[in-house]
């Protein structure tokens, strides 16, 4: 609202989840952009699963985009595991707002590979979740089938590659240690910048 009203070129751009989207505040939010004609992405990783629930406990249909048909905004339903065609569907839509047609959906359909909370994959907690599912997901890695979509149409070499590779291991593997060396705070460190310290 405020890029239309200071008339920018800007706009917003939303990332929501397939379990954020049962909130009813979502609904209303699809709604007023329509009728203001809000420069604004809805993007919505649909990765299957809120929390440990997979989206058919949860919803009639497992696609999100229904509820853009609902609210008459135009929408794009993707791979979200195709990085080429999540960036030429985003361009798409991002052109259409800056032309001033109004809000656009992005529904990219992907999968969770680690588990709610933490790295574990959340096979074991007794949810409806397959090892099956996981592996054929996991086949569909996106960082993967782009190196290889890369390769395969000479954009990079697999010299390039593994150089590549072995700078960002170094990266993460020097971020890790220095975030396991790293002394722990002290306790009223969490309320710093949280409250303020006025009267
Ligand atoms: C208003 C509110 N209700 C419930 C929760 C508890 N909660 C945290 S994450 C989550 C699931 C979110 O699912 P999704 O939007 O699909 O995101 P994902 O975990 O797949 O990234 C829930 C229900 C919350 N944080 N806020
Ligand atoms: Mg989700």
């Amino acid at each position: 609202m405020a890029a239309k009203l200071q008339k920018t070129r800007d706009i917003g751009v939303a990332y929501i989840g397939d379990g954020a989207v049962e909130e009813g505040v979502v609904h209303e939010s699809f709604n007023l952009a329509k009728i203001q004609n809000a420069p604004i992405l809805f993007v919505i990783e649909n990765n299957l699963f809120a929390s440990h629930m997979h989206i058919s406990s949860r919803q009639p249909s497992d696609m999100i985009s229904r509820f853009a048909e609902a609210n008459d905004i135009p929408f794009e339903l993707v791979d979200g595991n195709d990085v080429v065609a999540v960036n030429q569907a985003a361009k798409r839509l991002v052109g259409d707002i800056r032309s001033g047609k109004g809000p656009r959906l992005l529904e990219l359909v992907t999968y969770r590979f680690y588990g709610h909370v933490d790295w574990r994959d959340d096979i074991d907690v007794g949810i409806e979740r397959s090892l099956d599912d996981l592996e054929n997901w996991k086949a569909r890695d996106p960082i993967v089938r782009l190196s290889k979509a890369m390769i395969e149409s000479g954009y990079l070499s697999k010299d390039q590659e593994s150089a590549l590779n072995q700078r960002l291991d170094k990266k993460i593997n020097e971020a890790w240690n220095r975030a396991i060396s790293d002394p722990y705070p002290s306790p009223d460190a969490t309320l710093k910048y949280v409250y303020s310290e006025g009267k």
